[in-house]
């Protein structure tokens, strides 16, 4: 252990913690701007270049980066002289000085670091007045904005692409004044190997990087006449939607967000959660037919369009392996444009479908060609999470002050086992205690599979079904999920099914949900408000879900069978 004083108190760390770790456990904040602890995936941002978090080091004729500078025996630091913090506001005067000043109108008004930063310490005027540098805005993707005329040059987004994701989206072009971050080649977005997964986006302090507001479509299809508006809502929102109005993370908010998305003027408000049953019968009748057959496996889920845009772009010799059942929104989609639209007499080109998500890549997913029937998209238009916040708020509807309502029926209806959808784990989870059921016609007594919940990385389970070993594994962030992939390329992997989540979480995670910068504990509750409403359903199997059931019965026939492939499934494109 090492001693070390701040601020005249003094405190034992251990050997290698920084003075800016060591001062957060005295309970003294010091500013901090491009640094960023990404606890939930074990990563620092410690790129020091912004210089904000600088302090003074007695015997030191220079002042020292409190991010970067580790603490030695006896030393003695002061974090608030004059001279510290004369020195951040010269750093972030020099920021804004080749910064727009539209923060009135800004995507992150509010919401921003730098601009938090210019309050803090208390800036009233550009002092440096002189050439800006300009970028052209990259709107090329649906999913999102990347404005460099607003970058700090912190570096989070790389740390978060190049580290984590292991996609190597970005680096820095060109030097000084000039320099900027870009895709390769300066490509634009949606001609880069990006996956839109939006880790980069929910890490980034200012706008340089935003998410596609589609909030105004929304706004024009709820007051269109002849529009039939259908919103549905995936998993992971409710646990985190109430956080934009104040509530604990993890606080499950379903029933106030039924009656807030009605009070929007929404026609039907139905759940993403009823499609996430469905795709398990067919995600776990694939499974069987696969193990049956002598399919190839393992069989990897397919719910998640970041991950999905990831194989494609780096594991396209392995395109046969993922299940081709399209992700459970789009499933949601097309069935309420064909058997709802159908049992209602709608005309299905009236119908809206609006899906709240708590993902970015949704909305480049709902674009894609493949995920069209009879010349329509299945989903019309997704919100984030964020979005979905913003719109109530805009609508005046106080969110946590509502009685809780119940969704729709017949697209309403849900178990457990869709919940859990929400969080990494539970898609797998839930595709077992269905496939264990129809393989072996027994009742599966504990539904709850422990070893594939939970944080780490990468996870592994062996159930035994009937007589034989089913090995499974979970990963979630697609640094992650590379490793087992380049298994499978190799051939070394042993596993029969595996789910991948591009985000570090899964979908509790995902890069349209309230920003969490990181903060483990906010990611640990959203997970234990998923698991309780798990808990709390009166179903937990997703073939026990009475709709789901009626609506075979009604409709597609088989899971697998003729009409659910037409409708309900997809293929890959290199
Ligand atoms: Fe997810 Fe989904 S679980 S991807 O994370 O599969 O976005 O929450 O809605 O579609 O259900 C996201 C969350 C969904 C889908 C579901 C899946
Ligand atoms: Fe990288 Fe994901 Fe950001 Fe794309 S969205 S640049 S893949 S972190």
């Amino acid at each position: 252990l090492v001693h070390v004083t701040i601020n005249n108190q003094t405190i034992a760390v251990e050997e290698g913690t920084t003075i800016l770790e060591a001062a957060k456990k005295l309970d003294i904040r010091i500013p901090t701007l491009c640094y960023l602890n990404l606890e939930h995936v074990k990563t620092v941002n410690g790129s020091a270049s912004c210089r904000v978090c600088v302090v003074e080091i007695e015997g030191r004729r220079n002042l020292a980066p409190s991010c970067a500078t580790p603490v030695s025996e006896g030393m003695v630091v002061r974090t608030n002289t004059l001279r510290c913090i004369k020195a951040r506001r010269l750093v972030v005067e020099l920021l804004l000085s080749n910064h727009p000043t539209d923060c009135l109108i800004c995507e992150k008004n509010l919401n921003c670091e730098l601009q938090s930063l210019a309050a803090e310490l208390d800036i009233r005027r550009i002092k440096f007045h002189g050439v800006r540098a300009t970028h052209e805005k990259d709107i090329s993707s649906k999913a999102m904005i990347r404005n460099m005329d607003k970058c700090i040059l912190c570096r989070r987004c790389e740390t978060m692409c190049n580290q984590v994701q292991t996609v190597h989206v970005y680096s820095a072009v060109n030097r000084g004044f000039d320099t900027f971050i870009a895709p390769a080649l300066n490509l634009p977005m949606d001609k880069s190997i990006c996956t839109f997964c939006g880790q980069c986006v929910s890490v980034c302090p200012t706008a340089a990087l935003t998410v596609v507001n589609d909030i105004p479509n929304v706004w024009e299809a709820l007051n269109a006449k002849d529009k039939f508006v259908i919103v549905q809502t995936a998993p992971a929102v409710r646990v985190a939607l109430g956080e934009k109005f104040g509530a604990e993370p993890g606080t499950v908010v379903t029933g106030k967000m039924v009656a807030a998305l009605r009070m929007m003027g929404f026609d039907k408000v139905f759940d993403t959660d009823f499609a996430a049953d469905l795709t398990i019968m067919e995600e776990a009748a694939e499974f069987i037919h696969r193990l049956q057959h002598g399919g190839r496996l393992p069989i990897l889920t397919s719910c998640c369009p970041g991950w999905v845009k990831f194989f494609e772009h780096q594991f396209n010799d392995l395109l046969d392996i993922p299940s081709t059942c399209k992700s459970p929104h789009e499933m949601f989609g097309v069935i309420a444009k064909t058997y709802y639209a159908e049992k209602m007499g709608i005309d299905p080109k009236n119908i809206f479908v609006v899906s709240i998500m708590p993902c970015l890549a949704k909305k480049y997913e709902a674009a894609r060609p493949e995920l069209m029937h009879d010349d329509m998209q299945d989903v019309d238009a997704v919100l984030t999470t964020r979005e979905l916040g913003d719109m109530l708020k805009e609508a005046n509807i106080d969110l946590m002050n509502l009685k809780d309502e119940e969704f729709d029926e017949p697209l309403g209806e849900s178990t457990g086992a869709s919940v859990i959808f929400g969080t990494t784990g539970g898609v797998i989870e839930a595709a077992l205690r269905t496939t264990y059921e129809w393989l072996t016609n027994e009742t599966l007594e504990e539904v709850e599979f422990h070893e594939l919940r939970g944080f780490e990385g990468i996870r592994e389970a062996v159930v035994k079904i009937n007589d034989q070993d089913i090995n499974i594994a979970v990963a979630h962030g697609l640094g992650n999920a590379r490793k087992l992939l380049e298994d499978i390329r190799a051939g070394k992997s042993h596993y029969h099914a595996i789910e991948i989540m591009a985000c570090p979480g899964g979908c509790i995670g995902g890069g349209g949900q309230p920003y969490h910068f990181g903060n483990f504990d906010v990611l640990k509750k959203r997970m234990e408000g998923i698991y309780k409403e798990d808990k709390s359903k009166k179903y937990r199997k997703s073939h026990e879900n009475p709709a789901i059931k009626k609506l075979y019965e009604e409709y597609l026939g088989e899971p697998n069978g003729e009409k659910a492939h037409e409708l309900l499934h997809t293929y890959y494109v290199k």
